[in-house]
């Protein structure tokens, strides 16, 4: 590779020149906008540990009550891409949120699309649309763009859950805005329920629904049933995963982000492809170590992590007797819209 000419090798009433009229000579970053072979992530492995988290979040309860935070979270944030970013990869935002029992985060909508995982607590609820979805450990909740949602808990114990956002994507779009609106009115319609059989959706009269967004609430109990169905009717080395999907089209759940789960069978070894989306591994039930590169995490329950793309990504699951359940969120649709998908095996 021949070394390419540097700014200092430039005359400086030149370069002064060029400011004054927005221009760059593109030569001395050329390599650094298209390295060789692979791109050079500020991405970083990251692991953000739930037990460690979880003390610090329940002390933003104490500290800052819910009207003057709108939404109380703290943010994932990658320390390759500089904390002050807020942003776990290129295009996903992670954020550990907490609601108290009887408190209200009020309706707003906005572009970026959201989802929710939830990690502990019970008797809060998120509306979307209108639609009432109960939140309860290891449900995945979609919040997508433009719809409106708030948060609300009759229950007795603090809810936290996992928030993942397309946000530093749609930010950088500068297409990032929201909107806030009154109390939604709850509507009738269970999208969770009548979507529960895999294979047949609703379509009366012989009419689909033209929602673009049917399902909204994803119970972990159907998703962790058929990751246990899928392992009984699958050879032992292949991998246990399922997709979230629009169960109207078949196609990922959301337009940017994929939404995955995974089964690692006791004591399974995993290898997974390297690929050019950054993941995020959210650990729901089990203990996995996660080796990226040079780097290795131990994941308890509710304990998240992400890897670059381009990387291979070890898991194993470190019980020799009961199954490990992951969510993983990824960049995959927004890769394979753009073109930019690769997998290098
Ligand atoms: O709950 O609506 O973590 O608007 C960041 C932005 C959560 C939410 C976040 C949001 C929300």
């Amino acid at each position: 590779m021949n070394l390419l000419g540097r700014i200092e090798d430039l005359p400086a009433d030149y370069v002064a020149a060029l400011k004054t009229q927005n221009l760059v000579p593109l030569w001395p970053s050329l390599r650094a906008l298209l390295p060789p072979d692979k791109p050079q992530p500020q991405t970083r492995a990251t692991h953000w540990s739930y037990e460690a988290l979880r003390p610090l979040l329940l002390k933003a309860g104490e500290l800052t009550p819910i009207d003057k935070a709108e939404r109380r979270v703290l943010v994932l944030a990658n320390p390759g891409h500089g904390l002050e970013k807020m942003q776990a990869s290129a295009a996903i935002y992670l954020g550990m949120q907490l609601l108290l029992p009887g408190e209200w985060a009020p309706a707003h909508r906005h572009t970026p699309n959201a989802v929710r995982m939830i990690v502990e607590g019970e008797g809060a609820y998120t509306t979307v649309d209108g639609q009432k979805c109960p939140m309860g450990r290891g449900d995945l909740i979609l919040t997508p763009t433009g719809l409106w949602h708030e948060h609300g808990h009759d229950g007795e114990r603090p809810v936290v859950w996992l928030d993942v956002l397309d946000l530093p994507l749609v930010h950088y779009l500068e297409a990032s805005y929201h909107v806030d609106g009154p109390r939604q009115s709850v509507q009738p319609g269970r999208g969770d329920l009548v979507h529960a059989i895999g294979g047949v959706v609703p379509s009366p009269l012989f009419e689909r629904s033209d929602k673009g967004y049917p399902m909204l609430r994803y119970p972990w109990a159907q998703t962790r049933a058929a990751l246990e169905t899928l392992a009984t009717a699958q050879p032992e080395s292949a991998a246990v995963q399922v997709s979230y999907v629009n169960p109207a089209t078949g196609g990922d759940a959301q337009n940017i982000l994929g939404y995955y789960a995974l089964m690692l069978r006791p004591g399974q070894p995993l290898r997974l492809p390297m690929r050019s989306p950054a993941s995020v591994f959210h650990l729901i039930d089990g203990s996995v170590d996660v080796t990226v590169e040079d780097q290795s995490f131990t994941l308890a329950e509710a304990d998240t992590c992400c890897a670059p793309g381009y990387t291979a990504v070890q898991l194993a699951n470190r019980s020799p007797e009961h199954p490990a359940f992951l969510f993983i969120a990824d960049e995959t649709p927004l890769h394979r819209k753009l073109g930019v998908f690769e997998n290098r095996g």
